[in-house]
């Protein structure tokens, strides 16, 4: 399987996040892609290449212009009245609030984003941008007739929207891919969102639409963040009915549990008649994640892998979450692993 990556992720190294009241350093660091790097090398995956550059038109299939502008000139708006240290909000646009764009910087930032979680530094931006061109570099590949690539991206991409970052999400790569095989003519695509936490950025964005079915699978929103969405009651609207499918899970589920939900996502995926699947591959699933409560272990993954596998689906694998970095390589290219094992 090839591997799509690029260093430009190093540019992202936020610094502070706000976790159980404390300012701790980000659990988003850049260790989290060399580790998955390393083990793809170690474990021989596939050839690694470096993406190539689609330009921002794939991305504004997605994400709003306006909020595109934003986001790159950020920085050096902030840099520009003096900012020191990351770029974060303090301010949104929460219920009795207007929803328009002021023209201070804190402002818009408040209204492009819907947590605290996305610091933007000097190089958020480029690795950003880089981490969508590695998406859209292995969704190429797929539509050329691979049967599989893994999009290494970093930072992740599952909780922005289409005008909105937050949860340590920017770009939503998953998404951008997924609409590049629509606008390359395939008409079913699903996506399976296998991260911890609920998608909800990628859900928002194909919530009304019926060529894109999002399937998830994730801590309970109602103790687990983003806490705002990804209930199993949003089933999609309009001519997306029928085309959302949530399967939250309590604390501490483990691999039975988990898999059970997976088994009923593989089912709806069936059902879409989707022609390709990509996959939002998080592995902050895993027991010994700092940050979260499942109960996945090591070798669960590559039952995951061969789980997919079985759909009998091209499938790409967009890196999202997973935060144990000593693990993180192990669990991650463990689903590959599996899929490959499976597809045999
Ligand atoms: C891509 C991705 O996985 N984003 C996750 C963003 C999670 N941000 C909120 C983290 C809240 C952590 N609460 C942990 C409590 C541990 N005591
Ligand atoms: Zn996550």
């Amino acid at each position: 399987m090839l591997t799509y990556y690029s260093d430009d992720h190093h540019l992202h190294h936020g610094k502070c996040e706000l976790i159980d009241g404390q300012l701790m350093p980000c659990f988003e660091k850049p260790q989290r892609a060399d580790h998955i790097l390393q083990r793809v090398k170690d474990r021989q995956l596939g050839e690694i290449r470096p993406p190539r550059d689609f330009g921002r038109a794939p991305i504004e299939r997605v994400h709003d212009a306006a909020y595109l502008d934003f986001f790159a000139g950020a920085w050096d708006h902030w840099q520009r009245q003096g900012g020191q240290g990351d770029l974060l909000p303090f301010t949104w646009p929460a219920r009795t609030l207007r929803r328009l764009i002021p023209t201070d910087l804190h402002g818009r930032l408040g209204y492009y984003s819907f947590d605290g979680g996305a610091p933007i530094t000097a190089g958020t931006w480029q690795a950003a941008y880089s981490a969508a061109q590695v998406a859209l570099s292995a969704q190429a590949e797929i539509a050329a007739g691979a049967h599989s690539a893994f999009a290494l991206c970093r930072p992740p991409g599952h909780h922005a929207a289409g005008d909105l970052m937050g949860g340590y999400c920017y770009l939503n790569n998953a998404a951008i891919a997924a609409q590049a095989f629509i606008d390359q003519g395939r008409r079913k695509v699903a996506i399976l969102d296998v991260d911890y936490h609920h998608g909800n950025g990628t859900q928002s964005i194909f919530y009304d639409r019926n060529d894109v079915l999002f399937t998830s699978i994730h801590g309970d929103p109602a103790e687990e963040f983003p806490f705002f969405l990804g209930y199993a009651d949003e089933l999609g609207e309009g001519a997306g009915e029928g085309c959302n499918f949530n399967y939250p899970l309590p604390m501490g589920s483990d691999w039975d549990a988990w898999s059970a939900a997976l088994e009923q996502a593989c089912q709806r995926i069936g059902e879409h008649g989707a022609e390709v699947v990509v996959v939002s591959l998080g592995v902050d699933t895993y027991m010994e994640d700092p940050i979260s409560q499942f109960k996945l272990d090591s070798p669960d993954y590559l039952t995951m892998g061969r789980r997919i596998a079985a759909l009998g689906l091209p499938t790409l694998f967009v890196m999202e979450g997973g935060y144990a970095v000593d693990a993180i390589g192990v669990n991650a290219v463990n689903v590959l692993e599996g899929f490959l094992a499976g597809q045999a």
